[in-house]
């Protein structure tokens, strides 16, 4: 169960990230529990378990995710596919999954789904490790402070920087 107690307002330290951070993970768009977490308007674009680092442990993360836009649906001028977003990975000990998960809510509002889109991902730091919850609202209610603490993580200026990483919008070439 989650330790009861006020939580921290960032993650990691200000001075920038620490090895292994950032640490790179790309992979296409599958299909998920179909749970239902777009119901709890946490919507969580799951990738392949395949190609995460070792070093990954079960836990949650945050950091930079890029899109193409004109497969996301976000191409207004101001919007470069670059987004801010916090990760699960591991057994949804709420759930008790059978299968270890990776998946990624990416803060912002899309006017469509993304399954099939390659995205990419630079993690930059570790927040917590997963918990089992009394109920799917206090569930609920952590994952919004992951979601403040990735934000205020990330406007720090070694991590705002980062954004600004190529490889976050380089795509496999298409044939
Ligand atoms: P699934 O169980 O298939 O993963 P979800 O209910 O978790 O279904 O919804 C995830 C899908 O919703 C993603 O694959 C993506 O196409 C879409 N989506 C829309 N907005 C977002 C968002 N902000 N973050 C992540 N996925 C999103
Ligand atoms: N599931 C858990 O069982 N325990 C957790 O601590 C947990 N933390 C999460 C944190 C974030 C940021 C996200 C995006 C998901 C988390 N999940 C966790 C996974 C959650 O159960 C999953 O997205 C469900 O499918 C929601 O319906
Ligand atoms: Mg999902």
């Amino acid at each position: 169960m989650r330790p009861t107690g006020p939580r921290p307002d960032t993650a990691g330290p200000d001075s920038g990230p620490e090895a292994p951070y950032p640490a790179k993970l790309s992979g296409e768009v599958i299909k998920g529990f179909g749970r239902g977490s777009k119901e709890l308007g946490i919507p969580t674009a799951n990738i392949p378990t395949e190609g995460l680092p070792t070093f990954i442990e079960s836990g949650i993360y945050y950091g930079w995710a890029g899109l193409k836009t004109q497969e996301c649906g976000s191409a207004s001028d101001k919007e470069d596919g670059i987004f801010p977003m916090v990760m699960s990975v591991g057994w949804n000990p709420f759930y008790k999954n059978e299968v270890r998960s990776v998946e990624v809510h990416i803060i912002h509002k899309f006017p469509q789904d993304f399954y099939g889109s390659h995205m990419n991902l630079l993690i930059m730091g570790y927040i917590r490790p997963e918990f089992d919850y009394v109920s799917k609202d206090a569930l609920i209610e952590d994952i919004n402070k992951d979601i403040d603490i990735a934000l205020k993580s990330l406007e720090r200026t070694p991590y705002a920087d980062m954004r600004k990483d190529s490889y976050l919008l380089s795509f496999p070439e298409e044939n």
